[in-house]
């Protein structure tokens, strides 16, 4: 295996694996992704702490790792829910405008809506899917009527959903 396709198997086997039972919380043994799927622990150590976006983290023993965000497979994360910045920023496609401001934004193959902190993340975000618009979300008055909002420690905000009611288009797209 060369170093990216290593890479998407370990974004793979953290978040979308439907046919292994997690542990409680996302996490995953590591033997097992080295008994099983072909990793050596050092390969395992360098994708983990090399990782642009710090996408995961060890156990403190070091047995388990996990993914922190982006899971499709029903994980319970144990984030305590936190205060949100009162704006996020969510990358989206123009395609998908309309329908968004319509029914809002909703996790679609995931388990949560994604939400950056910042314009320049949220565009990079968009334009995994197409010509992108960022979209921003009034944090602020969701988490004030109780919408519950989860930080995963590394920029990414995380949220149920996000009725249309909350979203403007950044006038700068
Ligand atoms: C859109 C990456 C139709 C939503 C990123 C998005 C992120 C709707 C797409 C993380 C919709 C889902 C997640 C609705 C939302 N109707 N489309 N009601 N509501 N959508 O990839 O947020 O690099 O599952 O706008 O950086 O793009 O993998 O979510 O376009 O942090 O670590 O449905 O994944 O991180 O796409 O990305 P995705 P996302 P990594």
């Amino acid at each position: 295996m060369n170093i990216q396709k290593k890479r998407t198997r370990l974004a793979y086997l953290l978040r979308h694996d439907d046919k292994y039972q997690y542990r409680i919380n996302a996490w995953r043994e590591v033997s097992d992704l080295i008994n099983n799927h072909g990793f050596t622990f050092d390969m395992i150590n360098e994708l983990v702490t090399s990782d642009s976006k710090q996408r995961y983290e060890f156990s403190n023993d070091m047995k388990l790792v996990r993914a922190l965000y982006g899971h499709s497979v029903n994980v319970d994360l144990g984030f305590e829910s936190a205060f949100p910045p009162p704006i996020l920023y969510h990358g989206t496609s123009t395609d998908k405008l309309e329908i968004i401001m319509s029914n809002g934004l909703s996790p679609q193959r995931r388990i949560y809506v994604h939400l950056a902190t910042d314009t320049e993340t949220a565009t990079k975000v968009g334009q995994r899917h197409g010509q992108p618009v960022v979209l921003i979300i009034d944090a602020k008055a969701m988490a004030d009527k109780g919408f519950l909002f989860y930080f995963t420690n590394n920029g990414v905000w995380l949220t149920d959903n996000v009725p249309p009611e909350y979203i403007s288009v950044n006038s700068y797209n």
